[in-house]
């Protein structure tokens, strides 16, 4: 399996799935700072030039966060990354939707690529300031909708943790957000994974 993963963005999520799964993968470093993933030799894997996308072992490619996550998550029984009874694992999709699907593009994407918002030049600090301040009511969010304990669903660590880390790792990071106490309690344990410090060390990045 390949994974093609750019350092630091969300991709990271599934590149600490792959090491929580422990399957021999090779990972592609592929820089969305540069534009390496609008080159050719990208959109011929990924026409959508985004990352993550994972080249499964008979050459195919999947695209889109949850379902990769929920991919390698069904794929891997053995690796407990997703609940088995059916309520518990809904409960995992409805998560991920929210974390990639709004607080993600909604919140983050408009902080870190304002110039896909902006009518111009100038409004850019503008959705900068509407970014964060949608993220950081998203986290919020999050916080009040706790019902797991250390982990986001009561029955224990899933792939949707690791899509909330990505996430903790921006806000805490180059966002500049103040995570809520069960959020910072959470980006704390993840930290402590022995997968999440394989990941990050492997795409050269401080926790
Ligand atoms: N809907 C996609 C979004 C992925 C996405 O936005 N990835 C960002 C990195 S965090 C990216 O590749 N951005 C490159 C660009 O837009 O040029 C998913 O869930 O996988």
């Amino acid at each position: 399996m390949k994974l093609y993963y750019s350092p630091g963005a969300c991709s990271l999520g599934i590149h600490v799935i792959l090491e929580e799964i422990g399957k021999p993968f090779e990972a592609v470093a592929v820089s969305t700072r540069d534009g390496s993933n609008r080159k050719p030799e990208y959109l011929a894997i990924n026409p959508k030039a985004k990352v993550p996308a994972l080249q499964r072992d008979d050459g195919t490619v999947l695209t889109e966060w949850p379902v990769i996550a929920w991919w390698l998550a069904k794929a891997n029984p053995m690796s407990n990354l997703i609940p088995v009874e059916f309520e518990a694992e809904t409960r995992c999709l409805e998560w991920m939707d929210y974390l990639c699907g709004t607080v993600h593009p909604q919140g983050f994407t408009r902080m870190f690529r304002a110039s896909n918002f902006a009518r111009d030049a100038e409004d850019e600090a503008r959705v900068v300031a509407q970014g964060k301040e949608l993220a950081a009511g998203y986290l919020e969010t999050i916080e009040k909708l706790w019902k797991g304990g250390t982990w986001l669903l009561p029955s224990g660590y899933s792939v949707a943790d690791c899509a909330l880390f990505f996430l903790e790792h921006w806000a805490a990071g180059r966002a500049g957000i103040e995570l809520p106490p069960r959020l910072k309690a959470h980006h704390k344990a993840m930290k402590d994974r022995p997968a999440v410090e394989r990941a990050m060390k492997r795409e050269g990045i401080s926790p």
